[in-house]
């Protein structure tokens, strides 16, 4: 089956972590609390009451997981920086914070594996007063940017400034399924606009510092199809998709916000300033798309989803399989959002900065054989070669994730690594998938593992 998947032999392979997901360490170095660390502490905020405080104990076990990447293949390494790690809460440099991220750097260049940092993956330092909905946030961390530029922007050849800030406006204060954990409208839109004018103050900040860095940020738009072919299902889908992903691409090319989320920012317009869209777009190097799944929307029912102007249909598993987190297993959703969102924006070159999926196979007798995985892998990669023979500018492929690891809200009760972790141990144990994927990139890059 691995025959018939072809890639350029210049296309990027590698795995994507996030700090707060692996690291653990959270009292060690100075490290400060994020938003993430005071929803874990709120009850009934993780399904199984877990925390970060230890996850995958990356921080200390760091050369074990570099090595195992050499050891599977896998080139390139996309991980977030910890903005509580190495900025203290004056906005100063924390020495001991850094080291880390040096250190990891050492570890990753010495096994010839190429970085690529996010600076934002969801783990907001708790002491900025108001997080998202403070316009000053997104100046702050156009100083965590330009701290970071300074610090270790000589060591990092690529950088995305945020991860998927639909999920921190959105599931973070409209549906308050993550941190900050808020139910507010008006909120979700003002956090959705304050952290693309972070994003663009943060390229701005890094481009005063260093020219020679590829800059991008790394976006999850989503395809939401109509539940039905009724005016008011296709309508809903529509704004679903408004939502997912005119908000933030939009701002990015330098185009204002479709009529109808502009109508839905409501009483808190006048957060928006007419100088912002400028500062949001600026030029990119590179864009990384996170995909998974699709969704499928209706017509809004209750007051809430009036609100928003739709509502997500669970899916049963009836048109498609589910993971073991519940999303529908649909690879040609790939090739129908790349087509889409290139047809409607002229988007710089495409990583796939995220895709995987929660097949939570344990391991027994040493081996684990997560097989709903690896087909979920093989049927995207092949879907992605389409994309990419068919001529879209599509550079490189992370899946999520080396690890197993802090699933957000599901806690630690999802898996999406192709490494098992037994977490009373923090043994890992390479999953079949890893071994299928070795196996392909191999093939394609005709580079034999580095050891
Ligand atoms: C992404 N949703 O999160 C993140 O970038 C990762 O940190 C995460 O582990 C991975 O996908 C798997 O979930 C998402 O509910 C989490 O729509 C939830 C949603 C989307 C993305």
């Amino acid at each position: 089956m691995t025959d018939v998947l072809s890639f350029p032999s210049s296309f990027e392979w590698g795995c994507a972590t996030a700090a707060f997901q692996i690291e653990g360490g959270a009292h060690e170095g100075g490290k400060l609390p994020s938003i993430w660390d005071d929803f874990c502490a709120q009850p009934g905020r993780i399904k199984d009451a877990s925390d970060g405080l230890v996850a995958c104990d990356h921080y200390h076990r760091y050369p074990e997981d570099v090595a195992l990447m050499a050891s599977l293949g896998l080139r390139h390494y996309r991980f977030s920086i910890a903005w509580t790690r190495v900025m203290d809460a004056q906005g100063r440099p924390n020495p001991a914070g850094l080291d880390f991220y040096r250190r990891l750097l050492d570890e990753l260049q010495r096994h010839g594996i190429t970085p690529n940092a996010t600076l934002f993956h969801w783990d907001l330092p708790s002491h900025l007063e108001g997080g998202w909905l403070n316009r000053d946030t997104a100046q702050r961390f156009a100083d965590y940017a330009d701290l970071i530029a300074r610090e270790l922007g000589d060591r990092l050849p690529r950088v995305a400034t945020l991860n998927e800030p639909w999920c921190s406006a959105f599931l973070g204060h409209d549906r308050g399924v993550f941190a900050p954990g808020l139910q507010d409208r008006e909120a979700s839109l003002v956090a959705a606009h304050h952290l693309m004018l972070a994003h663009g103050l943060a390229v701005q900040a890094w481009r005063a510092v260093r020219s020679d860095t590829a800059l991008g940020i790394v976006l999850n738009p989503e395809l939401c199809d109509p539940a039905s072919a009724a005016a008011a299902d296709v309508a809903a889908a529509r704004l679903a998709e408004l939502e997912r992903n005119d908000v933030f691409l939009n701002p990015l090319f330098g185009r204002e916000w479709p009529a109808e989320m502009l109508a839905q920012i409501g009483t808190r317009a006048h957060e928006r300033r007419s100088e912002d869209l400028a500062i949001c777009a600026q030029p990119l190097d590179f864009i990384g798309l996170n995909y998974y799944t699709r969704s499928v929307a209706r017509a809004p029912a209750s007051a809430s989803e009036t609100r928003r102007g739709y509502a997500i249909v669970p899916p049963t598993g009836a048109e498609h399989p589910l993971t073991d987190i519940g999303w529908e297993i649909y690879p040609s959703g790939l090739g129908r959002m790349v087509r889409k969102l290139c047809a409607q924006w002229p988007l710089p070159p495409i990583w796939i900065t995220e895709n995987g999926a929660a097949d939570n196979t344990g391991v027994s007798q040493g081996e684990c054989h997560d097989v709903m995985r690896t087909h979920y892998l093989q049927t995207h990669l092949a879907e992605l070669s389409t994309l990419i023979e068919a001529g879209f500018d599509i550079r490189g492929y992370y899946v999520w994730s080396l690890l197993d690891n802090f699933e957000w809200a599901e806690g630690y009760s999802q898996r999406f690594g192709i490494v098992h972790v037994d977490y009373a141990t923090q043994t890992r144990t390479p999953k079949h998938s890893a071994r299928w994927l070795q196996a392909l990139m191999q093939r394609s890059t005709g580079v034999a593992p580095k050891r």
